[in-house]
């Protein structure tokens, strides 16, 4: 059982390895983390943390000095000293949205390298439905030993909120399968050290991954069907969001916000996953499928909204300049993976736009890959159209008088459209014509 002298491995020290295996050494256990990227691994041992969310630098900071963390990256050493190991590592989509979980697999070979008898190993990572049991188990079972009866498997989720991260893992629910009851209880009393949040013990390892991939897929065709409002209120020259926000008053309405598309490591790749083990079981999955496809065209949709917001006004999107205003995937976070910022742009410069860029938050080098230029906000202002992707604090205070070409696409409801109007400002966004 787990207790005091308990030591943990942690496979992946990303956005949500990290601030586990820092939660997890605060709870006074000797964690020991495993990356392949050198770089982050000194960083941490340095006492830092190489993620940027709230509070994260300071735990780190903290563990590091207890010696109650560290990185690592010899995954040998890691297992071999450990009681306990964690898989969070990243699970992305391929070109043709199925599943790749190389990290996955390569991280279960190293155990299996490893794994002795009583070890715990718990999976994060999110996965296809069926993947702990068909493809992670047999994996660990190549060391000769047998899940449940040698060694114990659990499969629990990780659904904290990037940039509240902390928070939410310390108070949210947390959903937990395991191979058998053992295995559920143990990975149980693990995470009882770093939540308070109620602990939900289903049946089994896939009924975690299916719960965790519902959670994800029901806020993206969501936000495919709050999108797809939009547009049809911007036909009609309706104002999406006073729409939505009439329509929620109805007790049993919760239409999400419109935006310039869903991105971020989740929303936009779990969807697939299930997509692709339906088809495997002969299930078609047209309703998950079309809101990935809403969410996904949202980027072009803006580019029209731009496009023809600069005709109205006897320009060309060809030779204007854009002045894009955050391109991380959502407000007052530095990751851009998977941001609608990045086909938005490639599109404009595809229609002969020139693209100006200010994110503070997020690495240049990333941004420059995409033929953009990075300005600062004052230059970003001066652009024949300025178009706010994302909601960074920073850009809240942004006055009609600041807008020098008189002209703003906002695609996030945080700017008042009145407002912008009544400076002399042609106001256009995501649902408003
Ligand atoms: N978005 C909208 N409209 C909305 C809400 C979000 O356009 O009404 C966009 C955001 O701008 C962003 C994307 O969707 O581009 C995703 O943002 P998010 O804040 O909804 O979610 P994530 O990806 O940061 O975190 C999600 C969370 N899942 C759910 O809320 C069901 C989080 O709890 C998970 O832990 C996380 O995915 C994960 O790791 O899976």
């Amino acid at each position: 059982m787990i207790n005091e002298n308990s030591s943990i491995a942690i496979f992946g020290l990303g956005h949500m390895g990290l601030p586990t295996a820092a939660l997890l050494a605060e709870s006074g256990l000797r964690v020991r983390g495993v990356d392949i990227n050198i770089k982050n691994v000194e960083i941490i041992n340095s006492g830092h943390s190489p993620i940027m969310e709230p509070g994260l630098d300071e735990l780190v900071k903290k563990t590091v000095e207890k010696d109650l963390l560290s990185a690592t990256t010899d995954s040998k050493e890691a297992v071999a000293n450990s009681q306990i190991i964690m898989v969070i590592v990243p699970t992305p989509v391929d070109r043709n949205k199925k599943s790749d979980l190389s990290a996955v697999i390569s991280a279960c070979r190293s155990i299996s390298e490893n794994l002795k008898k009583e070890h715990l190993v718990i999976i994060e990572s999110t996965v296809p439905p069926g993947t702990c049991q068909k493809l992670v188990v047999p994996l660990l079972e190549k060391s000769g030993l047998k899940a449940g009866q040698d060694f114990k498997v659990a499969y629990t989720p990780e659904r904290a909120l990037p940039n509240n991260t902390l928070y939410e893992m310390a108070h949210n629910a947390r959903v937990i399968g395991g191979i058998d009851s053992e295995s559920t209880q143990m990975a149980s009393s693990l995470y009882e050290r770093i939540t308070d949040g109620e602990i939900i013990m289903v049946k089994n390892l896939v009924t975690a991954e299916m719960v965790k991939l519902m959670e994800n897929t029901y806020r993206d065709t969501n936000i495919a069907l709050a999108n797809e409002m939009a547009l049809v209120c911007s036909a009609l020259d309706v104002d999406a969001i006073e729409a939505i926000q009439a329509a929620n008053h109805h007790p049993r309405v919760n239409i999400h916000t419109p935006g310039p598309g869903v991105g971020g490591h989740c929303l936009s790749i779990d969807p697939y996953f299930i997509v692709e083990t339906a088809l495997e079981n002969g299930v078609d999955t047209p309703l998950i499928r079309t809101s990935r496809e809403v969410n996904e065209a949202m980027p072009g949709e803006v580019s029209k909204i731009v496009q023809s917001a600069l005709e109205d006004m006897g320009k060309t999107i060809e030779g204007s300049e854009i002045g894009i205003l955050g391109v991380a995937y959502k407000g007052n976070v530095a990751d851009a993976r998977e941001t609608p910022a990045k086909p938005l742009i490639k599109n404009l410069i595809k229609k002969g736009a020139n693209v100006v860029v200010n994110d503070p938050y997020v690495f240049p080098d990333i941004i420059n890959s995409w033929g953009a230029e990075i300005v600062d906000l004052k230059r970003a202002l001066l652009s024949d159209c300025v178009v706010l992707v994302t909601d960074h604090d920073l850009y809240l205070n942004i006055k009609p008088s600041m807008i020098t070409n008189g002209l703003i696409v906002c695609t996030r409801p945080v700017l008042d459209r009145e407002t912008f109007q009544k400076g002399g400002v042609t106001f256009k966004g995501v649902g408003r014509r």
